[in-house]
C-alpha cells in the first residue's frame, strides 16, 4: 500500500517518538545514585519511619537506609485518589491503588512498552535500592502481603537507601495525581 508523504512522515515521527520513549522506559531505575550519597536514617528492629509519597515523583527518596538481609514492612494508606491523566479506575472498575491498573485501560495496546517495568502494572508501586538497583527492583505485587496487618513484607537486598515510584513512563509523571502515607518498619 502506498502512503501519501504526509501520512508516511506522521508514521515515521510516531515510530521515532515510540523508539525514544521505549528507550527511556527501558531504564527502569535511575542510573545515578545521587540519592544514595546522602546519609539515610537507619531503623532499629521494631522502629518505623512515616512518609508522604506522591505519585508524580519519578524517584521518591524514602530517606531510609536499609540493612542487607533485614526484613521490612510497608503499610500504605491512600490519602487521595490516584489518577494517571484521565485514567481514574483499574480494569475492574475500582479506584486505582498501589497495585495499579492493566494496560487495557490505556488508549493503545502498544503503550505497554513505555512502562519503566514491563513486568508490572501501570501505576503499580515499585521499590528499589539505587545501590543494587537491578536485584532490588520489585513491584508491590511481588511482595508477601499479610491481610491481618494490611502490610507488605520484603527483605533488603543490600545496605542502602530505599526509593519508590509508581510504574509509569519517565516522560509522563506530570499528569499523575494522588499521594499516600507510607509507614516503613523494620521487622527483624
Ligand atoms: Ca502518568
Amino acid at each position: 500500500m502506498l502512503l501519501t508523504p504526509r501520512i508516511s512522515s506522521g508514521i515515521h515521527r510516531l515510530a521515532l517518538t515510540g523508539l525514544i520513549m521505549a528507550g527511556l522506559a527501558a531504564c527502569a531505575t535511575t542510573p545515578i545514585s545521587l540519592m544514595d550519597s546522602r546519609p539515610g536514617q537507619s531503623l532499629a528492629r521494631g522502629e518505623s519511619a512515616q512518609m508522604h509519597f506522591f505519585t508524580n515523583i519519578s524517584d521518591f527518596d524514602t530517606g531510609v537506609q536499609l540493612a542487607a538481609g533485614a526484613r521490612y514492612s510497608l503499610h500504605i494508606r491512600l490519602l487521595s485518589n490516584w489518577t494517571d491523566g484521565s485514567i481514574t479506575e483499574n480494569e475492574s472498575g475500582l479506584d486505582i491503588d498501589e497495585r495499579g491498573f492493566a494496560n487495557s485501560q490505556m488508549a493503545w495496546p502498544w503503550l505497554r512498552h513505555l512502562r519503566r517495568s514491563g513486568n508490572h502494572q501501570w501505576f503499580e508501586l515499585m521499590l528499589y535500592q539505587p545501590r543494587c538497583a537491578g536485584e532490588s527492583l520489585a513491584g508491590i505485587s511481588d511482595l508477601e502481603f499479610d491481610e491481618s496487618s494490611s502490610s507488605y513484607y520484603f527483605v533488603a537486598n543490600c545496605d542502602g537507601k530505599l526509593a519508590l515510584f509508581v510504574n509509569d513512563s519517565y516522560v509522563t509523571y506530570a499528569n499523575n495525581a494522588g499521594y499516600a502515607n507510607i509507614a516503613l518498619s523494620r521487622v527483624e
